[in-house]
């Protein structure tokens, strides 16, 4: 008894001697609060994507349109050569992360064996109809590193059903098939065109539906996060990431990753969505989708009319590099591959990407903060150069526009400033201006609104041996977790 009490007393000894550590450690400086709308998981991951690609393929492909009219007999899909490899390679060699296949265009011909329509590869020549494009893709990304992901047209030109209710049953059979058939899929991407005329099963006629109710999002939604919880949506307004309102790949300046969600439905108005809104209450960010060529499908007589290297630059900086990510489109050629002329300018356009970004100049530099977040190490300006998206530099709360000065031992030279927002914590920067010194002076030479994700400056060539970062608008303390300095090459082959 007598010892059981010695014991205890020992324990309640040791518990008071360990008291002072537990106050410092409630001490320690808490992190910032989130402002606003923050990311799930999901949409985090996808973000981390940056750049995946869109395949264009099927029946059009072969008869030169744009959108089918749903007529078309099964035996026109008929690649010559089709390689799911090379386009999977030409993907991964432009440094792209994924790719979305057209597994059912407008047309309503499916790439896969659907078991609910006879309009389907099934019933075309190739291979004799054993043929599985989404399944050779999907195999292909996988070896290549690639994620993949599908397009389900909900316009369908060659259902007899579509328009009545009975089609939604069998647009949810086919979304099913699609996500328990071909291992992990990254996104389902909900087209918003409704274009009326169509075969429709023989009636070839004008069928009008209305957007808001015809289609009962919430329940097919239900179906991909039941099937897919990580698999992130994408509608003109989301639920998981928004269209940019154009198709040329251009996101808005600024363009936020918050919008007011209430009211909207796929195929509804595209207002806002370019720029996004601020404040707004759901977390919504951009998608930029855009072709290579000026269609979505491959046409010989477009050959000429792939975009250059440079063009292609030029829509990088400003859809990623205003915080969207960027969904350029490799539409397949009647072999099934992507043609040389598009392979040759996504080689280069990479090329030159990895060239610029190859290192970060801001490395070499000595950061001098106006504020760290309770002067923790664990908020230290030093994470803005670790190139690890889960670090960052914050401030104490009521230091809303702090400054950072980056010092060289002798001058450094760059073209592209990158910043990228911490954003678990939400967007929180709404201004931002960069200085060189010059002379004794601090000049200005950039300045911007929203970060984000990633925001990438071309800036023109900057020389000096002291750069200055001045947050100059947020409601609440920022959390920034990158700053780069970088050296575009100057000559780009076309
Ligand atoms: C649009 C479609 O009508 C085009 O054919 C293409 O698929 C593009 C990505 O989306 O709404």
């Amino acid at each position: 008894m007598c010892a059981r009490w010695f014991i205890a007393m020992l324990v309640c000894l040791a518990g008071l001697s360990r008291a002072p550590r537990l106050a410092q450690a409630s001490d320690a400086v808490l992190p910032p609060q989130p402002f606003g709308p923050v990311p799930t998981a999901r949409q985090l991951r996808w973000h981390e994507m940056e750049f995946y690609g869109f395949v264009h393929f099927t029946v059009n492909t072969f008869t030169d349109m744009e959108w089918g009219y749903g007529d078309e007999s099964e035996a026109v899909f008929n690649p010559t050569d089709f390689d799911a490899g090379q386009i999977a390679e030409a993907a991964k060699e432009a440094g792209m992360k994924g790719l979305i296949l057209t597994a059912k265009h407008h047309d309503g011909f499916c790439l896969w064996p659907s078991q609910y329509t006879e309009h389907s590869v099934k019933n075309s020549h190739w291979k004799n109809g054993k043929g599985d494009v989404v399944r050779e893709l999907s195999n292909a990304c996988r070896r290549h590193g690639l994620r993949f992901g599908v397009y389900l047209s909900p316009w369908d030109r060659n259902s007899k059903d579509y328009a009545r209710p009975e089609y939604i049953t069998y647009y949810r059979n086919q979304l099913r098939e699609l996500l328990t058939r071909y291992g992990d899929i990254f996104t389902v991407w909900f087209d918003g065109a409704n274009g009326g005329d169509g075969f429709y099963g023989g009636a070839r006629e004008t069928r009008k539906i209305d957007a808001r109710t015809f289609y009962d999002w919430e329940n097919t939604r239900r179906i991909v996060r039941e099937l897919m919880p990580m698999a992130v949506m994408f509608s003109d307004a989301g639920p998981d990431f928004r269209w940019v309102g154009n198709e040329s790949g251009i996101a808005g300046d600024p363009c936020w990753a918050t919008l007011n969600v209430a009211g909207r439905y796929p195929g509804g108005s595209s207002d806002g969505l370019n720029l996004g809104e601020r404040p707004g209450t759901d977390w919504i960010p951009a998608e930029c989708d855009v072709s290579i060529r000026p269609g979505w499908f491959y046409h010989e007589k477009e050959d000429a009319r792939v975009k250059t290297p440079a063009q292609l630059l030029e829509i990088y900086y400003k859809s990623v590099g205003r915080g969207a990510c960027l969904n350029l489109n490799i539409p397949p050629d009647r072999r099934g591959r992507i043609h040389e002329d598009d392979v040759r300018s996504l080689k280069e356009f990479h090329r030159v990407l990895q060239a610029t970004f190859a290192r970060n100049l801001a490395e070499k530099a000595r950061l001098k903060p106006s504020n760290v977040r309770g002067q923790a190490k664990q908020f230290a300006a030093e994470n803005l150069l670790r190139g690890d998206r889960g670090k960052y530099w914050a401030t104490d709360d009521n230091i809303t526009t702090p400054e950072l000065i980056l010092e060289f031992s002798s001058p450094v030279s760059f073209n592209v400033v990158s910043l990228r927002e911490y954003l678990p914590l939400g967007q929180r920067i709404e201004g931002f201006a960069l200085d060189r010194w010059q002379t004794g002076n601090w000049v200005e030479f950039a300045k911007g609104t929203s970060i984000g994700n990633h925001r990438l400056l071309r800036v023109g060539s900057v020389t000096a041996d002291k750069i200055r970062l001045r947050v100059t608008q947020a409601p609440v303390c920022p959390a920034l977790s990158e700053f780069g300095l970088f050296a575009e090459p100057a000559a780009i082959n076309k």
